[in-house]
């Protein structure tokens, strides 16, 4: 039997510190002090043999006598009764956090626990539980199947920089001169839209299949803008219908009413069906520099609006020859190729562009 011992002389110990480990090829048996005390000698080396009855160590206690603590037959009995495994499958399996009880009988002779009985069973438990199913939400499920939609759409896209500062000057006065005090840049965004769509109403359109006419486009006359929202059930997409009719205010309060319901899980099926065209801020959330949308089926074109950020304008100031700082947003716009072309999305998002950067047209604007 092996002994590997804990302590050193001049070590303070309590009663029950572990003072030294003996093992034989069939367990480890801990000996721990009876006595609070000061060790005050060793016997024999770490590592080395150690027979029955020898002494680990002499302890002097607080009571002032010197003690002996041995190796005793009842500690010799222990490390004969339990598991059957050499040392060196005992520190691997302390090192692989695994009790060897659980090995019993191993495959060795005499059910000896051997080093592969551990391998085999650690990776048997490090495959027990590799995941865990959880059932998808209402939510989750609807965009498993949009997105598989969108799988069949053969995708370009499009990025355009537009410089937001005339955008954030009115936001402010519209914040602090009417009554809404919450007026976010979505408003902005949805209105631009509309504006231009009226130009492009193919970008407002879908592929669909008519009976005995084949494939045809079917334009729609509303504008029926989706929302990506970020809710606490995860991502919803609810509509701003017939935004062609709407002021940039009515927009911004059916937007904070749309918004609420996501928040509260209470967004009704009318406000989900129908959008016949997409924007996505995901701005208000990162601050990467692009993301690249998805078309949602029936639709054919997407917008991903990112952060506002300031840069350095190279455009020199006419005024006084200097450089100056602008905030701006980079939008990427997404469509079906099936049905728009290059040509179209970015003259649309020209459009756009001359829209968001002068805000009044869009205030101008007011059905
Ligand atoms: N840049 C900088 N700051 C912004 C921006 C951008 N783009 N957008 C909003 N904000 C600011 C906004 O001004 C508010 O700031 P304060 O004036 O200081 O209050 C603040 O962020 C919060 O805006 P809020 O979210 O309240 O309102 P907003 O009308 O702008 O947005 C929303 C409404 C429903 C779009 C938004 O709340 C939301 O849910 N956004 C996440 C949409 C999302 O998850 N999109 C990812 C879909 S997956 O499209 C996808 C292409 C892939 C990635």
């Amino acid at each position: 039997m092996t002994l590997y011992r804990f302590v050193k002389e001049g070590d303070q110990i309590s009663e029950f510190d572990k003072i030294a480990n003996v093992q034989s090829d069939k367990a480890t048996v801990e000996i721990t002090s009876p006595y609070n005390g000061e060790i005050v000698k060793l016997y024999g080396q770490s590592g080395t043999m150690i027979q029955v009855g020898k002494p680990l160590v002499d302890i002097m206690t607080t009571s002032h006598q010197q003690s002996k603590i041995k190796f005793t037959d009842k500690d010799e009995h222990k490390t004969t009764k339990d598991t059957l495994a050499t040392p060196a499958v005992r520190g691997l399996a302390k090192d692989m956090g695994v009790k060897l009880d659980s090995f019993v009988p191993g495959s060795g002779s005499d059910g000896r626990i051997m080093k592969h009985d551990l391998n085999t069973q650690k990776q048997t438990s490090d495959t027990e539980e590799p995941f865990k199913l959880v059932e998808m939400t209402a939510f989750q499920k609807s965009m498993v199947k949009s997105m598989e939609l969108s799988m069949n759409i053969p995708h370009f896209s499009y990025s355009e920089k537009v410089i937001m500062d005339p955008a954030i000057q009115l936001r402010k006065v519209l914040q602090t001169e009417t009554s809404m005090t919450k007026f976010s840049f979505m408003p902005f965004w949805i209105k631009a839209t509309s504006i231009a769509l009226k130009d492009f109403p193919i970008l407002n359109a879908s592929i669909v299949e008519q009976d005995g006419q084949g494939t045809m486009i079917k334009y729609h006359n509303d504008h029926n803008i989706a929302i990506a929202m970020d809710t606490p059930q995860g991502l919803a997409v609810p509509i701003i219908h017939k935004v062609q009719c709407k002021s940039i205010f009515e927009i911004a309060s059916e937007l904070d009413i749309l918004m609420e319901k996501g928040k509260n899980n209470t967004l009704s099926k009318q406000d989900i069906c129908n959008g016949t065209f997409s924007l996505s801020n995901i701005g208000s959330i990162g601050t990467g520099i692009g993301a690249i949308p998805v078309v949602l089926s029936p639709q054919v074109c997407i917008g991903a609006l990112c952060r506002i950020q300031q840069e350095l304008d190279l455009n020199r100031n006419e005024s006084d020859n200097q450089y100056k700082i602008v905030s701006a947003m980079t939008v990427h716009w997404s469509a079906d190729h099936r049905l728009i072309d290059g040509a179209t999305l970015a003259r649309f998002s020209g459009k756009w562009k001359i829209l968001v950067e002068n805000p009044l047209l869009l205030l101008a604007d007011m059905k």
